[in-house]
């Protein structure tokens, strides 16, 4: 009799008759088929990520907010309520009510907490801001040591400093009272949050720090390059990653993570909001979220805010979830990205060449696919010469449709599926490449898409 799971009575798995072989045999049609996650936790949980959300203390009463927070994310940082002027508003008197708040409903629901921030030139209480020279420097490691105690053993990743470094071309230290106190102030506040809490991960944070080529990128890497070699405690570098149009996410960013992790930290994405909608801030919300998964030190995102009505840049809409509550493109192409970064990818790729004449084109399919859905990201390709228009057409296997797209216009969601080039993307130079995307159900199998290009 040929042994299925549905043939093998439960009880006869225990019985000493089956042999080995057959039981383990089985067990495997027993096993259950491993499923997509369906919360960005869950997904970004199954390759050891965490996915978190700036949260504001007084927000939590919010049934809508605080359900979407519980359900899809697994890491809190506190948005003001650690910073300075809230934790020390006058000197010597700490306040940890708001903060206490979240760490405590982070506890209660096993969620990770990201300290934000223990030094920093903004949201200084009063009383800090007028300070100067050495009386500073011991109020500011007095501040990181009590601060640090309080939370001991209950902080996942501290930012001890952020922002400590000037943006435009020099590449220097940013001005500020704690700057004046002496280039080593860096390192003081580290080794005095270290001693605070030994066991809690301490990262420099900072903005426009994403392209590998800026000056302010590199300076950062020679500050954590110089900590490593000279054993100042540092385990984690935080890219802020806020984009918008006037700073996108830059083509190298991928680059940019790695190069730090190979210093010998971990790298974080630590208040991504990309401004945008539809399908182009999905796409940018896919590349970045693959920018991590590919790096094995980047080992979580939090995106800074849960709706778009919840960033403190509400009109660029730069979120996952819109002011409903409701889920966004963004964040179906984020999920999509992690289930196709933590599902040992199925990759196919394919190529079909629109031969002659100088405005040809290629299309490459890569597919990332999982029992019942996929992910497919298309190079289109200009051939010996620039193309204004492309047109690609993939032939769908019956059972498959098409549930969401970016960087191109659609048409038809199953068997014969057109795109066509979006506005921003139709002019390709010779030889050079640009992608569009789509996520589906059922089977992909091999994709062969056809390209013809005007
Ligand atoms: O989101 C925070 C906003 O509510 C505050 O008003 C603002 C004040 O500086 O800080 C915002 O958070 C910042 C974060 O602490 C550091 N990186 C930049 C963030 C956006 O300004």
């Amino acid at each position: 009799m040929k042994l299925t799971s549905r043939s093998v009575p439960r009880t006869a798995l225990g019985a000493a008759l089956l042999s080995v072989t057959t039981l383990g045999a089985a067990l495997l049609v027993n096993a259950p088929v491993a499923q997509a996650a369906t919360t960005l936790g869950a997904s970004a949980a199954e390759s050891g990520r965490y996915f978190g959300a700036a949260v504001a203390a007084h927000k939590l009463s919010d049934s809508v907010y605080t359900g979407i927070l519980n359900s899809e994310f697994t890491s809190v940082t506190p948005e003001n309520e650690m910073k300075l002027d809230a934790t020390e508003p006058t000197q010597g008197q700490f306040t940890y009510t708001s903060a206490d708040r979240i760490v405590a409903h982070a506890a209660a629901r096993g969620m990770k907490v990201r300290g934000h921030t223990l030094a920093w030139h903004s949201q200084q209480p009063g009383w800090m801001q007028s300070m100067e020279g050495a009386p500073l420097r011991s109020a500011m490691l007095n501040h990181v040591t009590q601060v640090a105690t309080h939370y001991r053993g209950k902080i996942d990743s501290w930012d001890v400093v952020n922002e400590a470094f000037a943006d435009g071309d020099g590449g220097g230290r940013r001005d500020s009272n704690l700057q004046r106190t002496g280039n080593d102030w860096i390192e003081a506040a580290f080794r005095a949050a270290r001693a605070a809490d030994p066991g809690a991960k301490l990262c420099y944070n900072d903005y426009n720090t994403d392209d590998w080529t800026h000056a302010k990128t590199q300076a950062v890497y020679r500050l954590v390059q110089d900590f490593k070699t000279r054993g100042v405690p540092i385990d984690c570098v935080g890219f802020q990653s806020h984009f918008n149009p006037a700073s996108p996410v830059p083509s190298n960013y991928q680059t940019t993570l790695e190069n730090f992790a190979a210093l010998g930290v971990d790298v974080q994405i630590t208040e991504l909001d990309i401004e945008g909608s539809g399908s182009a801030q999905a796409s940018n919300y896919d590349r970045v979220t693959r920018a991590c998964l590919a790096v094995a030190r980047c080992n979580g995102i939090t995106v800074w805010g849960i709706r778009d009505t919840d960033s403190w840049r509400a009109s660029g809409t730069p979120l996952l979830f819109d002011g409903s509550g409701n889920k966004k493109a963004a964040y179906t192409s984020v999920l999509a990205a992690l289930n196709g970064g933590t599902t040992p990818p199925t990759s196919t790729t394919t190529t079909t060449t629109t031969p002659g004449g100088p405005a040809g084109c290629t299309a490459t399919v890569s597919l990332n696919s999982w029992n019942g859905g996929f992910v497919a990201t298309v190079k289109v390709t200009a051939g010996s010469a620039a193309i204004n228009s492309w047109n690609v057409t993939t032939n769908l296997p019956s059972g498959v449709s098409v549930t969401g797209s970016w960087n191109a216009e659609r048409t038809g969601t199953s068997g014969a599926v057109q795109w066509r080039n979006a506005a921003y993307n139709g002019k390709v130079a010779a030889g050079q490449s640009t992608e569009f995307g789509f996520q589906g159900t059922g089977s992909a199998g091999t994709l062969t898409p056809g390209c013809t290009a005007g």
